[in-house]
């Protein structure tokens, strides 16, 4: 506790009340995907790989082979990270002894999962799933130049807004139902239009029926390249931002879906003049998009900052999506989850007041002396303190029991 009040004081000498930069905190869901405990493999009943140029790479044991198997995983994970958030489900993560096709999936074969997030007190999102499946392997689903791929497809992205539209309804919090899909070329294509037109008449059928925006949230992902798709992404960044302000949807921006030396950071002010809401993606590409475990960064500092000084957290729905599985993936759900709270702790104690008044009188100076003597304030004793209050463990004790659960699972079969 004097930790903690030695904290105060340090903050408040910079006019930083600590205790409304925890309210707030406290107040945030971070949308966290079911994908990471599983390594992308879901629950249809079938083996195979993920495609779509996305890929998780490791074989550390314990990996989730069963919904309950993959909810104990996130019970035990949400147990470590302090606050209330939400899942984000992926349609392959059905939970029902049918086997649907994509295109017959149904609300009843999500409702355990509706279920369970009731009695844990969490939100959910949802997303169809455009790859890992026989259509989609050649890396064209909704851009397909056959009519009958895009139907199957269509079908799949309509029952998916409905599923999310129900789960919205059930759980009396609107649902965001991300739309991502890997169409795209290995080699440079000569009629980009073409593929880019067919994207979009699909999108339009497959959301054209409305759902009362308090249940479903639409969202459209763009991307820059993948594995299998280097030389053209049809959803690119440029199509999905046009496409998202035209029909008011929430454009989501994946922190590895660009060019390397570019942050979405610098992006959020920009497309909120023009979006309602965004969606994030929070990720660490290394060298492509690698969606390793998000660290307390720089970049996620960045993002973090620019959802504060902009004020635009009420209007940002924070997903995460990265996939790891060379290490614990409980113990890498909850440390990518705590970073993205830690990101925006810091960037909840910062005296913007002051910082914005020094940038408006052009006083560099006075900018860049702030913000670096504010990296030697007690950020730590303040998370600790959150830690304390929303009884979750911290430091060593987290260690400890991230440790301890990962050796329950271990014995787990691939
Ligand atoms: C792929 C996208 C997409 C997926 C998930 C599984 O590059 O980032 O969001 O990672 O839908
Ligand atoms: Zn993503």
């Amino acid at each position: 506790m004097s930790e903690y009040k030695n904290a105060v004081d340090a903050f408040a000498a910079w006019d930083v009340d600590t205790e409304a930069a925890l309210a707030r905190l406290k107040s945030i869901p971070i949308s966290m995907h079911c994908w990471q405990g599983d390594d992308v493999v879901g629950f249809e009943k079938k083996s195979g790989s993920s495609g779509g140029g996305i890929q998780a790479t490791g074989n550390h044991p314990g990996r989730a082979r069963t919904p309950d198997e993959l909810r104990a995983d996130l019970e035990f994970s949400y147990s470590m990270i302090p606050g209330n958030h939400r899942l984000n489900l992926h349609a392959m993560y059905l939970d029902s002894d049918e086997t649907p096709d994509r295109d017959a999936i149904e609300y009843k074969h999500f409702e355990t999962w509706v279920e369970w997030a009731k009695t844990q007190n969490i939100g959910l999102d949802f997303n169809p799933t455009f790859f890992a499946h026989a259509k989609a392997d050649d890396n064209l689903t909704l851009s397909h130049p056959d009519q009958s791929i895009r139907d199957f497809w269509i079908e799949h992205g309509k029952r998916s807004r409905d599923i999310a539209a129900q789960i919205g309804r059930e759980m009396g919090s609107a649902c965001v139902n991300n739309i991502w899909v890997p169409d795209g070329y290995k080699d440079t294509p000569v009629d980009r239009l073409a593929a880019r037109k067919r994207l979009e008449a699909s999108l339009d059928a497959m959301t054209e029926p409305s759902h009362d925006k308090a249940h479903l949230l639409d969202a459209v992902e763009s991307k820059l390249f993948g594995i299998g798709v280097e030389a053209c992404t049809v959803g690119s960044h440029e199509f999905y931002l046009g496409y998202a302000i035209r029909k008011q949807m929430l454009l989501c921006l994946d922190m590895g879906h660009f060019h390397p030396t570019e942050n979405i950071a610098d992006k959020l002010s920009a497309v909120s003049l023009s979006l309602d809401r965004i969606l994030l993606h929070v990720s660490r590409p290394m060298r492509w998009d690698s969606d390793h475990v998000i660290l307390l960064n720089d970049d996620i500092l960045a993002v973090a900052q620019e959802l504060v000084s902009a004020d635009m957290l009420e209007r940002t729905s924070i997903g995460l999506d990265f996939f790891d599985a060379t290490i614990s993936r409980t113990a890498a759900w909850v440390i990518g989850t705590r970073n993205m709270q830690k990101a925006l702790l810091r960037a909840l104690l910062q005296p913007l007041k002051q910082l914005k008044k020094a940038e408006a009188g052009l006083d560099f100076t006075s900018r860049l002396m702030i913000t670096e003597e504010m990296k030697d304030l007690p950020y730590g004793a303040v998370w600790s303190e959150f830690c304390n209050r929303m009884d979750v463990p911290n430091g060593l004790q987290l260690i400890r029991d991230l440790d301890a659960y990962q050796a329950s699972v271990t014995e787990r079969g691939m």
